[in-house]
C-alpha cells in the first residue's frame, strides 16, 4: 500500500507544472532537534557604516534622510535602467536576446539597524505593508513594466548584504520566469474551474489541517504539499484578490500579522535569526487578471540546524528538487521545537497576539 509518509514518491506542483523528489524513508531516525552554536548576534541599533541606516551615506554619494518608519531608493546599483533603448538581438532560432529596461529599488523596513520582521511590533511591519502597496500601485500602473518584484533576502546565508531590516524591488518590462509560469497554471485552472487556483487550495489545507502554520482571519501561512525547501512556507490570501493593492486595511494588518508569525516561528524552530528568501506573487501589469491570487513564498536554505544548509546541487540541479523530511513533518515541527525546553540562542519570542486564530495542525508528529 503506498504511504505518502513511507515510501518515495514525487509530488506535482500546480503553480508551476512541475514536481519535486520526496524521500521519507530517509528520514526514519526521531528528531533530535539539534542546535549547532551559532555565535549571538549582536547588532546596534545604529550602525554609523552602515549604507542603510538614517543620515548615513550610500554608494554614489546618496545621503539617506533622517527617516522615522520606512525608506525608499532607487538601488544605487541597479540590475535594470528605465532608460534602456529597446532591441532584439536574433540568429537562426537559437540566440535571441531583448533589451529589458525597468527599475530596481531597495526599501528599508526600519530605521533601527538590528531589528527583523520577527522582532518588530505590528504596527511597524503594518507600516512597512502600506510601502510595499504604495510601490505595486506605482510601478504595476506604469506602461514601460511588466511585473513588479518584491523581495527579501534575510541574513548572509542567503547573500544578503547588510542585516540592516530591507528588501529590494525589480521591476523589468516583462514578466520573469517564475510569475509567468504560476500566470499560466493559475489562467488554466480558473478557466477550467471558474475559482482560483489557490482557493481551492487554501480551502483544502484548511479542512485537511496537516501542513499549516499560522492562520489569520484574512491569510492561511502553510507548507506547501509540494514544499521544495525543508521549512519552505506560503502565505495565501483567504479571499481571491490579485494584487496587494486589493487588500483592505484588515487585511493588511492581518498580514503583517501572518509575517510576524512566520518569521517568529522560524527564529523559534532552530533558535537563530532564520536566514531565506521571500517574496510576494501577484497580477502582472495591465490588466485585472481574475485568475491571479496573492501570495508570498518563503524559501529557507536551512535543512536541520541553525548551521545545516540544504544544497541544490547534484540530481537537483540536473534533474528534480528532492528533499527527505515531508511538508507535514517540517509543518508539525513549527510546534514541536518551539514546545522544547532548550536554551534560546536567540530570544525565544512570543507569537503575535493578532494570531489567536491559529491552530496547530490536526495531528501533530515530531518525526515522518
Ligand atoms: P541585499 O538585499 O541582497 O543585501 O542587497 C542590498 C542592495 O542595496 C543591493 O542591491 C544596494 C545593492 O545594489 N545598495 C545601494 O543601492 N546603495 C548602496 O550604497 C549600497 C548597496
Ligand atoms: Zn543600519
Amino acid at each position: 500500500m503506498f504511504d505518502l509518509k513511507e515510501h518515495p514518491h514525487r509530488r506535482y506542483n500546480p503553480l508551476t507544472g512541475e514536481w519535486v523528489l520526496v524521500s521519507p524513508h530517509r528520514t526514519k531516525r526521531p528528531w533530535q532537534g539539534q542546535v549547532e552554536k551559532v555565535p549571538l548576534e549582536q547588532r546596534p541599533a545604529y550602525d554609523p557604516g552602515c549604507y542603510l541606516c538614517p543620515g548615513n551615506s550610500r554608494a554614489g554619494g546618496a545621503r539617506n534622510p533622517a527617516y522615522q518608519t520606512t525608506l525608499v531608493f532607487d538601488n544605487d546599483f541597479a540590475a535594470l535602467l528605465p532608460d534602456t533603448p529597446s532591441g532584439t538581438y536574433k540568429q537562426g532560432d537559437l540566440l535571441r536576446a531583448e533589451a529589458q529596461s525597468g527599475v530596481c529599488r531597495v526599501v528599508c523596513f526600519s530605521p533601527r539597524h538590528d531589528l527583523t520582521i520577527a522582532e518588530m511590533d505590528l504596527n511597524a511591519i503594518r507600516v512597512v505593508v502600506d510601502t510595499w502597496v504604495e510601490q505595486y500601485s506605482e510601478l504595476n500602473a506604469r506602461p514601460d513594466i511588466g511585473y513588479v518584484q518584491i523581495f527579501e533576502n534575510r541574513g548572509a546565508m542567503m547573500g544578503c548584504s547588510n542585516p540592516h531590516p530591507h528588501c529590494q524591488i525589480w521591476a523589468p518590462s516583462t514578466i520573469p520566469n517564475e510569475p509567468a509560469k504560476e500566470h499560466a497554471a493559475q489562467k488554466a485552472y480558473f478557466d477550467a474551474h471558474g475559482r482560483t487556483l489557490l482557493s481551492d487550495y487554501a480551502a483544502l489545507e484548511l479542512e485537511l489541517g496537516e501542513r499549516l502554520v499560522t492562520v489569520n482571519n484574512s491569510f492561511v501561512a502553510l507548507t506547501p504539499f509540494w514544499a521544495i525547501w525543508p521549512f519552505e512556507v506560503m502565505i495565501v490570501s483567504r479571499r481571491p484578490f490579485s494584487g496587494m493593492d486589493r487588500m483592505t486595511p484588515e487585511e493588511r494588518a492581518d498580514l503583517a500579522a501572518a509575517m510576524k508569525g512566520v518569521t517568529t516561528r522560524y527564529d523559534n524552530l532552530f533558535e537563530v535569526s532564520f536566514p531565506y528568501t521571500m517574496g510576494f506573487h501577484q497580477r502582472p501589469a495591465g490588466e485585472e487578471y481574475p485568475f491571479w491570487h496573492f501570495h508570498a513564498h518563503y524559501y529557507p536554505p536551512l535543512l536541520r540546524s541553525a548551521t545545516v544548509r540544504k544544497f541544490m546541487v547534484g540530481y537537483e540541479m540536473l534533474a528534480t528538487p528532492q528533499r527527505d523530511i515531508t511538508p507535514e513533518a517540517a509543518a508539525a515541527r513549527h510546534y514541536a521545537r518551539s514546545r522544547r525546553g532548550a536554551p534560546a540562542r536567540v530570544e525565544r519570542r512570543p507569537l503575535p497576539a493578532a494570531e489567536r486564530l491559529t491552530h496547530a495542525p490536526a495531528q501533530v508528529k515530531t518525526e515522518n
